[in-house]
């Protein structure tokens, strides 16, 4: 008896330590790519992420978020790349970024666009939407959902700016496709690319006289302190975000675990879309606060820049696709 009671206690130690060992094998981590970190909305939407994926695959699944593209040390527009080789399993990723290597995603880039936030959720809502993930998917990489960088806002240390002729010779640092070259081009402007990590020096040093970016971004990470004092609210084009995964990653995961990826990154999106939104006028008042002139184009100030970027669309139309861009204007005209 006694003998028995013994081995029963050993039987259920063994038992005990195995699953605890075979629940510790079971724990994978993966890499989570951002540009930006969790002071920005765009880093809380990848930190929310990870924290319902521990909590609803009961820690069989745990996601640890690198900001600041240090993936990729800094290079944000090689982040589509490393995650294709693998270098990198997830990312919550700006649309721009990834233009390069999907030349659908220029979509979101097009000037004026979208006009307002409906706009941009009657895109990626519907089938133009669709047709983008097929189009991210046909890359290598397994898109989920999407969340929200934001209307980008021109900045600049110069003066206000009205009309295009406001913007000419002005250095602005643009950032991922060559769409922004000739956008800004196309304005008579003189745009850099480079980096976020290389944006704040060059704009301390005054080696660039402009940025644009959305207002989340301008206010916390204080842009105005780096001598940009003026600000235009012109909504040339928003960047959606979107949530990916790795394909050799996802073909790695069981039918559940997929299941709890996608349903959390729609969660997080659709969370951190919600409340960038409802920060923004709030953002604003601070940044006005701060001494910042803010000026908003007048509908005929607004036509005129529609006008002057008009050879953007000639260009680019063709290599977004046309009939995506077909299809996304049509959502828009019907939201
Ligand atoms: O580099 C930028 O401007 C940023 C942070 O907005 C992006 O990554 C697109």
């Amino acid at each position: 008896m006694k003998l028995k009671q013994q081995l029963t206690a050993l039987a259920a130690a063994a038992c005990l330590s195995m699953s605890a060992t075979s629940f510790a094998q079971e724990t994978r981590e993966f890499s989570v790519s951002t540009v930006l970190g969790d002071a920005f909305p765009w880093g809380q939407a990848a930190t929310k992420w990870a924290e319902l994926v521990e909590e609803r695959s009961e820690g069989r699944m745990k996601l640890t978020v690198y900001p600041n593209a240090q993936l990729v040390s800094g290079d944000q527009t090689r982040e589509f790349s490393a995650m294709r080789s693998g270098l990198i399993d997830m990312a919550v990723a700006s649309t721009i970024n990834w233009s390069p290597q999907v030349p659908e995603l220029n979509l979101f880039s097009l000037p004026f666009l979208m006009p307002d936030e409906a706009a941009i959720d009657a895109i990626t809502q519907g089938e133009a939407g669709e047709d983008i993930f097929a189009a991210i998917e046909r890359r290598g990489v397994i898109p989920l959902a999407w969340g929200e960088n934001g209307f980008r806002e021109l900045s600049n240390s110069r003066g206000p700016i009205a009309e295009p002729a406001d913007m000419r010779g002005l250095k602005v640092r643009v950032v991922g496709s060559p769409l922004f070259l000739d956008t800004f081009n196309t304005l008579g402007a003189n745009p850099t690319q480079m980096s976020w990590a290389d944006a704040q020096p060059a704009l301390t040093t005054g080696a660039v006289d402009g940025q644009e970016n959305p207002l989340s971004v301008f206010d916390v990470a204080r842009i105005d302190q780096v001598g940009q004092k003026y600000l235009t609210l012109w909504r040339y084009m928003a960047d959606p975000l979107v949530f990916g995964v790795n394909q050799r990653v996802w073909n790695s995961l069981s039918e559940e675990d997929r299941e709890i990826l996608r349903e959390t990154a729609i969660e997080a999106g659709a969370w951190e879309i919600a409340k960038s939104r409802a920060e923004l006028a709030e953002t604003l008042e601070r940044i006005k606060e701060r001494g910042v002139t803010v000026n908003e184009l007048t509908p005929e100030q607004h036509q005129a820049f529609v006008d002057a970027t008009q050879a953007v669309y000639e260009k680019w139309v063709p290599r977004i696709g046309a009939e995506l861009v077909e299809k996304a204007q049509a959502a828009i005209d019907a939201r």
